[in-house]
């Protein structure tokens, strides 16, 4: 059963279980309601680098931070469409564009990104986009222009929030993704593990997902990636069981969900994703760069894919599934 009613004492109460049994039960969610051989491969490029008005605690781009990043304007229509067909032909299936916007404003560089989704829909890959806060009319056009996804993540509970962003509000983020929903667009928002929340922060951010009219398409699930010249710098590593728990969690609340392990893979052997993708991980970025960061190449996740019996999902596949999408059946197959 989906459902959107969750407690937080029941989440806790899955929350808490003994390591092994939460894996068990997420794993058994898993097979019932997805097929647990597909993984989601998906490949982001930033096309708006740095230099970011806002003051997120964790982000290379700010630009009150000094952390190196190499600042750059919009990309060139025809460079990102490039780096969109490498991806699809290295096997991705969604391509996510991201820019170190506050929020997106109705100029030139709006036109382009519509340009930009136009382009990557027609090539058959699922496009999504991460900009900053939109618009009811932004997001409409979006939705026109053949947008499939739009990445806009809480990171973390509403009480702890405030510690990590005090240029936007917790009600910003939750009505972007309002406009999102209403534009017919389906919706991936996660969050940050190692922030320095607590366990109840966690359990707060799920419950806040879980509960949300419809539970979102994808739940990107990122472990920090600590970037010198930002105020996190000096957080712990995150402990891998800390992602396994916050996987299954969010796999037991969001069973058809697609569970994206996002950043931090570089520092995870293999055997620690395999345990993520047993505890119902199903999505992956993979190239070898994330938005400004490492991340594993193509050819490392490949291996790990053959090694553990994974195989990539293709494109659409959620939609045609649940059948609430704009995108017929037989588009995709044909
Ligand atoms: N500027 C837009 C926004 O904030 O919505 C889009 C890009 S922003 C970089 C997208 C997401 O990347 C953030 O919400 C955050 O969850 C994630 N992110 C950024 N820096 C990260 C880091 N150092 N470690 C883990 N995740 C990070
Ligand atoms: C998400 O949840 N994680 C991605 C994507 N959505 C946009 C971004 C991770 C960024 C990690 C730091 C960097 O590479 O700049
Ligand atoms: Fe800007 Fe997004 Fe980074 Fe925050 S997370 S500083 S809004 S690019």
């Amino acid at each position: 059963m989906i459902r959107n009613n969750w407690t937080k004492e029941e989440i806790h109460e899955v929350y808490q279980l003994p390591l092994l049994e939460l894996v068990y039960r997420a794993a058994t969610v898993h097979r019932k309601f997805n097929n647990t051989a597909e993984v989601q491969v998906c490949t982001l490029l930033s096309v708006k680098t740095g230099g970011c008005s806002e003051d997120c605690a964790y982000c290379p781009q700010a630009a009150r931070y000094h952390t190196g990043v190499q600042v750059h304007g919009l990309l060139p229509t025809g460079e990102v469409l490039e780096y969109a067909q490498k991806a699809k032909d290295a096997g991705s299936t969604r391509f996510c564009m991201g820019a170190a916007w506050r929020e997106v404003r109705d100029n030139r560089d709006f036109d382009r990104i519509l340009d930009m989704v136009k382009g990557v829909n027609a090539m058959g890959m699922e496009v999504c986009c991460t900009l900053g806060m939109l618009t009811e009319s932004q997001a409409g056009k979006l939705a026109d222009a053949g947008l499939y996804a739009y990445n806009h993540n809480l990171d973390t509970s509403p009480e702890y929030y405030g510690e990590i962003i005090s240029t936007r509000t917790y009600d910003d983020r939750l009505n972007t993704l309002e406009r999102v929903r209403k534009a017919g667009i389906s919706v991936c928002c996660g969050g940050i593990v190692g922030l320095g929340e607590t366990h109840e922060d966690r359990i707060n951010m799920l419950y806040t997902l879980c509960t949300l009219p419809q539970h979102p398409g994808s739940v990107p699930i990122n472990a920090l990636v600590r970037i010198k010249g930002t105020p996190l710098e000096n957080n712990p590593k995150v402990d891998i069981w800390d992602m396994v728990r916050m996987i299954a969690t969010a796999r037991i609340l969001m069973p058809k969900t697609m569970v994206r392990l996002s950043a931090g893979r570089t520092e995870m052997s293999v055997p620690e994703q395999a345990f993520c993708f047993m505890a119902g991980a199903n999505s992956i970025f993979a190239g070898d760069k994330l938005l400004t960061t490492a991340n594993p190449g193509f050819e490392e996740d490949n291996a790990m894919f053959a090694l553990l019996g994974l195989t990539p999902m293709e494109a659409f596949k959620q939609e045609v599934e649940t059948g609430n999408s704009k995108i017929k059946a037989e588009e995709v197959f044909k």
